[in-house]
């Protein structure tokens, strides 16, 4: 049992949970996941549960009259019921089941923007967002000739929250655009404090919550985010599903994006009607065993308690944070453990990114190399691309250890 998490759960019962987690690496190592910010592993639970409804239940949803259909659509009409509880929105109709947060910005940037905003108007973003929350604006505001402007960094991997008062002040703002935490530095964002000053200048906001809702306790309304998006195979569910959360009068405002199946009142050769909420969103056949699988990853989280995820993942990064400081000739980008997720980009002086991340894997130990997405971000701190080790509820002390004792290893095979 480990030290950190005797006082929250037993990680060796969890860890029984990821089939994956228990195999070899390379023959003879054992496999270290630190790769969590770009996805996470499946529990059984969620494995068996799209299994399931493949083998037993598999059918369309909201069409057939018979009863696998109903079985069907009750188990997707129940992840989603599990979905508003896990993030505290009001209504089931303000939760819209998207292929992941990539495509939840997008719909948002092609409903709302594309009715919203018009030469001259500004949307406010930052310059550690992923790249899915800065293309989508570009690619509209080509069209629209709104501007786009970003919110710079303090010294230590914070927004500059005085430069983000001013940029309201300077007016236009029609939308803040933001990630809750970010996929490199960590950071854990202000966005209640965002949400209300731009509520005060007039702006709604969008929160990219792909890295904290897998990681935390997240309450839209606390919050009073205007959208919040996130990506369901980020927080043990399966690839292909995702949710966006608007706030019901917002998306009844909104336009629909794609036309097709479900999202339809009436079709006549003339004309269109829409459906109501939150089909109007939902076009074509959805990722039905998704969504259920989805819904069983929530109960998962749900049945430990993400205070006490977050809690053994802050144990974890204040660890990792101490060990990486003893390292020499190697820098980690971001916040104290206070101020961040769990979350660890570094360099290391004069060797690539991609060399350590190689090394790493031949020690048993899948971390990141890149740019993960954040190339602004990395031009912004005057990098190419950082290593990322990356971690989650499954993950011990002791992986730490290993980690660091490999970093050691590469040290010395480059330094030599
Ligand atoms: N970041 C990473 O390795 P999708 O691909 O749609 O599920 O999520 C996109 C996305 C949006 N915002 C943030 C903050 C993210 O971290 C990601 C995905 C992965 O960092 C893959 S690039």
């Amino acid at each position: 049992m480990e030290h950190s998490v005797e006082r929250t759960y037993f990680i060796e019962t969890v860890r029984a949970d990821f089939p994956i987690l228990n195999q070899e690496h390379h023959p003879g190592v054992p496999l270290i996941y630190l790769d969590n910010a770009a996805s996470s592993q499946k529990p059984r639970s969620v494995i068996e549960a799209m299994d399931d409804y493949y083998r037993r239940y598999n059918a369309n949803v909201h069409r057939g009259i018979h009863k696998l259909s109903e079985q069907a659509t009750a188990a997707y009409e129940g992840a989603r019921v599990k979905i508003r509880k896990f993030i505290n929105a009001s209504s089931k109709r303000e939760i819209i089941f998207t292929r992941g947060t990539t495509e939840g910005i997008n719909l948002v940037a092609q409903t709302w923007g594309r009715a919203n905003l018009k030469p001259g108007d500004v949307v406010l973003s930052t310059v550690m967002e992923h790249h899915s929350n800065i293309v989508p604006w570009q690619i509209l505001a080509a069209e629209k000739e709104f501007v786009i402007k970003y919110i710079p960094l303090r010294e230590d991997g914070t927004l500059d929250m005085d430069v983000y008062t001013r940029l309201l002040n300077e007016g236009g703002v029609k939308l803040v655009t933001v990630m809750h935490v970010s996929n490199v530095l960590g950071t854990i964002n202000p966005v209640a404090e965002i949400a209300r000053q731009a509520h005060a200048a007039g702006a709604l906001i969008l929160v990219d919550g792909a890295q904290s809702t897998p990681h935390m306790p997240v309450d839209v309304q606390a919050l009073d985010a205007d959208f919040f998006v996130f990506s369901g195979h980020k927080m043990l569910g399966p690839t292909g599903s995702g949710v966006l959360y608007g706030k019901r009068a917002l998306l009844e405002a909104m336009p629909p994006w794609m036309g097709g199946g479900d999202m339809i009142a009436s079709v006549r050769l003339e004309g269109s009607t829409w459906n109501e909420l939150p089909y109007k969103f939902e076009a074509g056949t959805p990722s039905i065993a998704e969504a259920i699988g989805l819904g069983y990853a929530i109960d998962y989280l749900a049945e430990i308690g993400m205070e006490t995820i977050q809690a053994h993942e802050h144990t974890l990064t204040e660890y990792v944070l101490e060990r990486l400081s003893e390292v020499p000739d190697l820098k980690v980008y971001g916040p104290d453990a206070d101020r961040k997720g769990a979350v660890a980009a570094f360099t290391f002086a004069g060797i690539h990114p991609h060399d350590v991340a190689q090394m790493l894997d031949a020690e048993g130990i899948a971390v990141r190399a890149g740019h993960h997405c954040a190339m602004p971000l990395h031009d912004y701190l005057g990098l190419a691309a950082s290593t990322r080790a990356s971690f989650y509820l499954y993950n011990r002390l002791s992986e730490v250890d290993s980690l660091i004792e490999a970093l050691y290893k590469a040290r010395k095979a480059f330094y030599r």
